[in-house]
C-alpha cells in the first residue's frame, strides 16, 4: 500500500494541455490566465521571451515557453518536435497570434503589411493547425479555437486584407469541422469586435497614440478577459456540443449596413 502511494505521488499527474499562440500580451495572456485557473498545463508561444517568462512565473511556473515567430515554419516545427513528453498531447489549441497593420485604403497600403497579415493570420495559423491536428485525430480528442474577428464577416473601410484574412480563418474553421465529422474533435471560430487593453491598435497604428486613443475614446470596448472567459466556457462544454462560430461585440458596437456614395 505504502509502495503504491509513493509511486502515485512520484508520478506527475497529467493535466490537460493547451497551446496558446500570441500568449505574451492581450487576449492570449488573458486566456493563459483563465486556462491556468481551470488547471491546464500551458504551452505559451510568442516572440517576446521576457513577457512569456514573466507570465509563466505569475502563473506559478511549470508551463512550457516557446519563443518563436509563428511565421517561421522551421522554428515552429523544431519547437514542436522538442516538446517535452508531458506536453506532447495537445488538448486545446488556441490560434490567437495575429495582427492588423494599417487602415489605409487598398490602393495606398504597404504591400509588406498585407504580406505580414497573410503570413501571420492565415499561413502560420494553417501551418500550426496542420502540425498538431494529426495527433488530435490519432487520439480522437481535441479542440481548436481560432481567433477570427467580426472583420471577417463585416467589411469596413481600410479593413481590406485584415478582414479577408479573418474571413479565411472563419472558412478554414468551418471546413475543418466538415473534415472532422465523425470524430470527437471540436473546432470553433471566435469572432470578437472591439477590444481594449491589448496591443492590437498600437500595432495597427505603429505606435501612433492619437489614433490608438481615438479608437477607444467615449465607448466601452470589451476586455481581453471577456474573450478569455468565453474560451474558458468553450472548453468546459460537454463532449457532444461544438460551437462552430461565436460573434462577440461590446454593447457600444453593432453591425451597420453598407456604404452609399452620393455626389
Ligand atoms: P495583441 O497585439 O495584444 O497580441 C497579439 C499577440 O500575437 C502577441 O502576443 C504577439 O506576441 C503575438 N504575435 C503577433 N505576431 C506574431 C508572430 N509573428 N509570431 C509569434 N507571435 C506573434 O493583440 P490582441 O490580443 O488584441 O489580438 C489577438 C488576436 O485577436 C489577433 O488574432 C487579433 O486579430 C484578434 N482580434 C483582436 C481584436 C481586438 O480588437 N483587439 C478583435 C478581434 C480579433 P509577440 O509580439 O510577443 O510575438
Ligand atoms: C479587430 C476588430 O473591428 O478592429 O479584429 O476589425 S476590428
Amino acid at each position: 500500500m505504502l509502495v503504491a502511494l509513493r509511486t502515485v505521488s512520484s508520478m506527475a499527474i497529467q493535466k490537460r494541455i493547451a497551446l496558446i499562440t500570441g500568449a505574451s500580451v492581450g487576449i492570449g495572456a488573458a486566456t493563459a490566465r483563465s486556462l491556468n485557473e481551470l488547471g491546464f498545463s500551458l504551452i505559451l508561444v510568442a516572440r517576446r521571451q521576457e513577457k512569456l517568462d514573466s507570465l509563466n512565473k505569475e502563473l506559478g511556473g511549470g508551463h512550457h515557453v516557446i519563443t518563436c515567430d509563428v511565421t517561421d515554419h522551421a522554428q515552429m516545427t523544431q519547437a514542436l518536435n522538442e516538446l517535452p513528453p508531458y506536453f506532447q498531447n495537445i488538448d486545446v489549441l488556441v490560434n490567437n497570434a495575429g495582427l492588423a497593420l494599417g487602415l489605409e485604403p487598398g490602393y495606398e497600403t504597404k504591400w509588406e503589411h498585407w504580406e505580414t497579415m497573410i503570413q501571420t493570420n492565415c499561413i502560420a495559423l494553417a501551418f500550426l493547425t496542420r502540425q498538431i491536428l494529426p495527433e488530435m485525430v490519432g487520439r480522437n480528442k481535441g479542440h481548436i479555437i481560432n481567433i477570427g474577428s467580426i472583420a471577417g464577416t463585416y467589411a469596413y473601410k481600410g479593413g481590406n486584407v485584415y478582414g479577408a484574412s479573418k474571413a479565411f480563418v472563419e472558412h478554414f474553421t468551418l471546413g475543418l469541422r466538415a473534415d472532422l465529422i465523425g470524430t470527437s474533435i471540436k473546432v470553433t471560430n471566435l469572432e470578437p469586435g472591439l477590444i481594449g487593453g491589448t496591443e492590437f491598435s498600437d500595432v495597427r497604428y505603429e505606435g501612433d497614440q492619437n489614433k490608438v486613443g481615438a479608437t477607444y475614446e467615449n465607448c466601452q470596448p470589451m476586455r481581453p478577459e471577456d474573450i478569455a472567459e468565453t474560451i474558458s466556457w468553450l472548453v468546459q462544454q460537454p463532449p457532444h456540443l461544438n460551437v462552430n462560430r461565436m460573434e462577440l461585440m461590446p454593447v457600444c458596437q453593432a453591425p451597420g449596413g453598407v456604404l452609399v456614395h452620393k455626389n
